[in-house]
Order: C-alpha cells, then sequence, then structure tokens
C-alpha cells in the first residue's frame, strides 16, 4: 500500500480510537485510493488525506423539548459539514436512540465521495440526533423538530448547508422542520431541505428515489454480466423507505423481494413483497412507530424467523437495506456457500470491513458498494434543490429519466475508474476512485486550507 495512505489511515485510527464507525470508513475508502496517490504526488504535498478526513466544521447542540405528560427531554443534536469543496454541505439527519459522532462522522465521511458520484454540485454533511422516535406521538415529534430546527436554523441555508433525511427522518419530520425554519426567518428558502411534501417544493420520486436508484444500478450491473432481471429474487433487509423503493421498482421491472427484516427478526415471502397492496403495507408499518417486521408475516401469513437475519436464504441477488454493519463475518461465509453472484449494498455502510474484503475475493461473485447504490437519494434531492432555486416544478417522468440517467452514469464512471487504475471490474475500488477524484481536484484547486 502506498505509505501516505498508510500513514493517514494510522493517524486517523490513532486519532479516533473511540470512535469505530469513523474510522472503518476511512480505511475502506482510502485503502482504494493507493494507485491514485501513486499517479498524484502533488496531493501528498500539500497533505490532502489528513485534510479530507478532519470535517470543515461540526458541533453539536441541546435540543430539548416537553412530552405529551409535561415532562421535559434532553437531546443531543449534530451536524457535521464535512467537505464543502463541490457544493453546498448535503446530506440527511439521523433521529435514532444510538446517534452518537462517530456514527454521524461515518454518514458524513461516506456522504462526500457519494455526493461527487452524483455528478451534481453537492458537498458532504451530515446530522442528526440520539432522540428515539419509537412510540412518540405526532405531537411529541413536532416539538422535538421544533426546537432542534430552533437550535440549527442559523447555521444552514440553500446555499450553505442543506439537510434532508435519514433513518427516523421522513417527510413528516422535514414538514415539521421547514415550517419551524419558515417562521423564524421570515422568507421562502424552501432549498434548504429537501425531502419536502409536494405542495411547498419536495420533489416528485424523492421518497422512492434512494430504492429506484438501487434496482436501476442493478440493472447496470447485470446488464454488464449479459443477465437479466426479469425473474431473479432479492433478499434485502430493512422495511423503511428504501427496502419499499426497492420493492416497488423490483415488482415493476419482474423481479420479487422475497424477504425484509426489523429489529424483531425476518421474514421470507416466497412470492414476493411484490403486489400493491403488500408494498403499500410497509408504508403502514413504518407510519405505525412499532419497529416490528412480524406484522408483515401475520397480516401475509408467511414465515416469521425471531432474532434472525436473512443472510442464509439462497437468492440471486442479495441487497442489505437496513443499516450499518448488517453483515458481518457470518453472515458474509453464508453468502458465499450459497454461491450467490450478486452482493449489492445498498444501506450506508451494510458490510464491516473484514466481511467487505471476504466477499470481494469470492471467485465468480460482484460486489457493488453502497455510496455508488444508494446515491440515486440525494442525487434526487440535488434535483429537488435544482427545482426549488429555479421556482419550477418537474413531472415524475423527468426526474425519473434523469435518476436513470444518473444511475448509469455513476456505474460507468466507477467501471472507468477501476479500469484506468488496472483494477478490472472493481466496483469498490472504482466508486472509491471516481468520488475521490472530483472532491480532491476541486480541493487542490482551491488551494490549502
Ligand atoms: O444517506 C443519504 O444519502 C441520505 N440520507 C439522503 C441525503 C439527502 O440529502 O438526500
Amino acid at each position: 500500500m502506498n505509505a501516505y495512505v498508510q500513514q493517514v489511515i494510522e493517524n486517523v485510527k490513532a486519532k479516533h480510537a473511540s470512535e469505530p464507525e469513523f474510522c472503518q470508513t476511512v480505511e475502506e475508502v482510502l485503502s482504494s485510493l493507493s494507485p491514485v496517490m501513486d499517479k498524484h504526488p502533488e496531493y501528498e504535498k500539500v497533505d490532502l488525506l489528513n485534510r479530507i478526513v478532519e470535517p470543515e466544521r461540526m458541533f453539536t447542540f441541546r435540543v430539548v423539548w416537553q412530552d405529551d405528560n409535561g415532562n421535559y427531554h434532553t437531546n443531543t443534536g449534530y451536524r457535521f459539514q464535512f467537505n464543502g469543496a463541490i457544493g453546498p454541505y448535503k446530506g440527511g439527519l439521523r433521529f435514532q436512540k444510538n446517534v452518537n459522532p462517530s456514527i454521524i462522522k461515518f454518514l458524513g465521511f461516506e456522504q462526500i465521495f457519494k455526493n461527487a458520484l452524483t455528478g451534481l454540485p453537492i458537498g458532504g454533511g451530515k446530522g442528526g440526533a440520539d432522540f428515539d422516535p419509537t412510540g412518540k406521538s405526532d405531537a411529541e415529534i413536532m416539538r422535538f423538530c421544533q426546537s432542534f430546527m430552533t437550535a440549527l436554523y442559523r447555521f444552514i441555508g440553500p446555499d450553505v448547508d442543506v439537510p434532508a433525511g435519514d433513518m427516523g427522518v421522513g417527510g413528516r419530520e422535514i414538514g415539521y422542520l421547514f415550517g419551524q425554519y419558515r417562521r423564524l426567518k421570515g422568507v421562502w428558502e424552501n432549498g434548504v431541505l429537501t425531502g419536502k411534501g409536494q405542495t411547498y417544493g419536495g420533489s416528485v420520486i424523492r421518497p422512492e428515489a434512494t430504492g429506484y436508484g438501487a434496482v436501476y444500478y442493478l440493472n447496470e450491473v447485470l446488464k454488464h454480466e449479459n443477465d437479466t432481471i426479469v425473474g431473479k429474487t432479492i433478499a434485502c433487509s430493512g422495511f423503511g423507505n428504501v427496502t419499499w423503493g426497492i420493492c416497488k421498482k423490483a415488482m415493476q421491472l419482474g423481479a420479487k423481494v422475497v424477504t425484509l427484516s426489523g429489529p424483531d427478526g425476518y421474514i421470507y415471502d416466497p412470492d414476493g413483497v411484490a403486489t400493491e397492496e403488500k408494498v403499500n403495507y410497509l408504508l403502514e408499518m413504518r407510519a405505525s412507530n412499532r419497529n416490528r417486521v412480524q406484522d408483515y408475516s401475520d397480516k401475509f401469513g408467511c414465515e416469521f424467523y425471531p432474532k434472525e437475519k436473512p443472510w442464509g436464504r439462497k437468492v440471486d441477488i442479495i441487497m442489505p437495506s437496513a443499516m450499518q454493519n448488517d453483515v458481518r463475518m457470518d453472515s458474509a461465509e453464508k453468502i458465499a456457500a450459497n454461491h450467490i453472484k450478486y452482493y449489492i449494498e445498498v444501506a450506508n455502510m451494510p458490510t464491516t470491513n473484514d466481511a467487505l474484503d471476504f466477499l470481494r475475493h469470492q471467485e465468480g461473485m460482484i460486489v457493488a458498494p453502497s455510496k455508488a447504490v444508494n446515491a440515486g437519494g440525494v442525487g434526487v434531492s440535488a434535483l429537488e434543490m435544482a427545482q426549488n432555486s429555479e421556482r419550477l416544478v418537474w413531472t415524475p417522468d423527468e426526474v425519473d429519466a434523469q435518476l436513470h440517467h444518473m444511475m448509469e452514469n455513476i456505474h460507468r464512471v466507477s467501471a472507468e475508474a477501476a479500469e484506468e487504475y488496472g483494477l478490472g471490474y472493481d466496483l469498490v475500488a472504482g466508486a472509491n476512485i471516481a468520488g475521490f477524484k472530483k472532491v480532491a481536484t476541486a480541493m487542490y484547486e482551491q488551494g490549502v486550507f
């Protein structure tokens, strides 16, 4: 490995020992960059790698809110503005009990390269809070969001930093956040947030975009292999917004998702989550805030496997679409033993580094990385920003065509970047290299800071 790359990875591990997820993503991304750094010694001269792993700005803030019984609760809010070299900071807000600096930092770091891959002018950022939405009333969610935005509003803006949703933050939360932003600033700046409702500047297809984009990307991989999506079975994890979009697009294209998972276990539906009724039921499950996938098997009469993961299933395609570190070495071994050809990451960093390394070395297996596969979500967010700044509304056909084109492009530039460095059809390294090259060029040209 390139000595400078090695040294920066070691620096990060020593300095951020208490942030394992952040160290994990830095190691994953930087270890792809060896051949790039060999070819570009000028980057080492300006210490570009130590700069790129250091957020431009990160802060926490106090969020106090009152529950329905009149009791007060205090949470920690976060916004990490990681890299603004190619555009305003852009990235979601995650509301989840386990949110901590390491989680927000790993997500923010991934976001830099993902956003660059979209081909659109957006920098990398991420935020959230250690607030647990499970079991909260609508009024409690609203008060939390209003308090969160009251602390954050002066540090964001359409040309500064544009948050969106992530786990625990959907259209409802974005609505409350935007309402409070508008109330505080007294201006119509709807480009400050994406994932909005369609009556006030939200883009059509944004709710579906991450899942649709993932299936479009999968389709490019299948085309590369002279294969077809028709008739394929897919194992997914999660049952939220992203998995919903995958089920919907897979159904349209003639494939079927046969597993879903939640914190309680997984379900196996051999007929597929492939009717309108089933797909729509995922939305109900999410809106109930129960966070249970067993509700699906109760309703549709299929098998439920408590406390298990779906990765031992023999399917054509695996798409982990729930959360980070969902697939560890024990699961990776089962996937390899089943000779599954397509391992398509969807959630941010769903695979531990050892499991990812193991899968990438399986003969005949194709591994696609989440920062490319799930980039259609933030990509359509960037299209939402474009519509907001133009004061225009694009049609579903226009947005869907742009999303489709974007995903084809992301697959192509990733494959080309890997090819350029003699790595063959390595989509993982290719995505890291292609995303990095754009950001590195912008940082280099803007001088040292
Ligand atoms: O991980 C992600 O890319 C997101 N949560 C979406 C971010 C966005 O700004 O739409």
